[in-house]
């Protein structure tokens, strides 16, 4: 899979993209991600991409022309014309089963934001999916173009090295509930021990045990998450959760 990011701050990507498990997926060819600085599209000397708003009003808006020449030129650079996605607050809210269905792409272009938002031209010319990752402001669009990597990438095979384990993350449509609690040594750490189930190597025990845990958690912290009929997380058919220590 190929991520494009198109940026005003091309330099805030290189860190995350040298993180080892982005690093990993990319030196096996399993993802690749190009940065491009929207500057290089501007026509100004100064190389501005910014201008006052039409009407009046605070702060500076995106010009429509560099946006729209960068994406035609950046979309011919590879067989794939891409997934266009805009980072906004106005979005679609980003959700694990959107994830599901971006990581099905060949190719996404994630276009970042900034200041006080693009001309409106760069949304009826281009048509994006337009994406915010929650209700809150960030100061620009590359947080939440890494936010969309850092969620997408997992699920591409051989990246994870594991796949079973995104497929069941929280949130995934294999499991919408709250992941248990998870131990590992010491046995005892300044008198707080691990749940002897665990101990048990009863597996279908311990399946029980994860399963009432996950209900009970996603019902006192997200009962939102635990909706009609149909929906994960399932109440376990047994009482195990009743009889145990609360969940944290
Ligand atoms: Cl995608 N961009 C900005 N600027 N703020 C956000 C966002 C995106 N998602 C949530 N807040």
């Amino acid at each position: 899979m190929r991520f494009d990011i198109v940026t005003l701050f091309p330099e805030i990507f290189s860190g995350f993209v040298g993180e080892s498990l982005l690093r990993k997926a990319i030196d096996k060819r399993r993802l690749e991600v190009v940065t491009h600085d929207l500057r290089n599209w501007s026509k100004d000397k100064h190389q501005k991409v910014d201008d006052r708003p039409y009407g009046g009003g605070p702060g500076m808006v995106i010009k429509v022309e560099p946006v729209v020449e960068c994406i035609e030129e950046i979309r011919r650079l590879h067989a794939e014309p891409g997934e266009l996605i805009l980072l906004t607050p106005q979005g679609e809210r980003l959700t694990q089963p959107l994830v599901e269905q971006l990581a099905e792409f060949p190719r996404l272009i994630l276009l970042c934001g900034r200041y006080e938002g693009f001309d409106q031209r760069v949304v009826d010319l281009l048509q994006p999916r337009e994406l915010s990752i929650g209700d809150y402001v960030l100061n620009g669009g590359e947080v939440a173009a890494m936010v969309v990597i850092d969620t997408v990438m997992r699920l591409i095979p051989g990246v994870l090295g594991d796949e079973q384990s995104a497929r069941s993350d929280s949130f995934s449509q294999e499991n919408r509930g709250l992941e248990a609690a998870q131990y590992t040594r010491p046995r005892s750490y300044r008198g707080c021990d691990v749940p002897e189930v665990l101990l048990s190597g009863d597996h279908a025990e311990i399946d029980a045990w994860r399963q009432s845990q996950s209900y009970h958690k996603t019902l006192s912290r997200r009962a939102d998450l635990v909706g009609s009929e149909g929906d994960s997380p399932r109440r376990p058919e047994t009482n195990e959760g009743e009889k145990r220590e609360p969940v944290n």
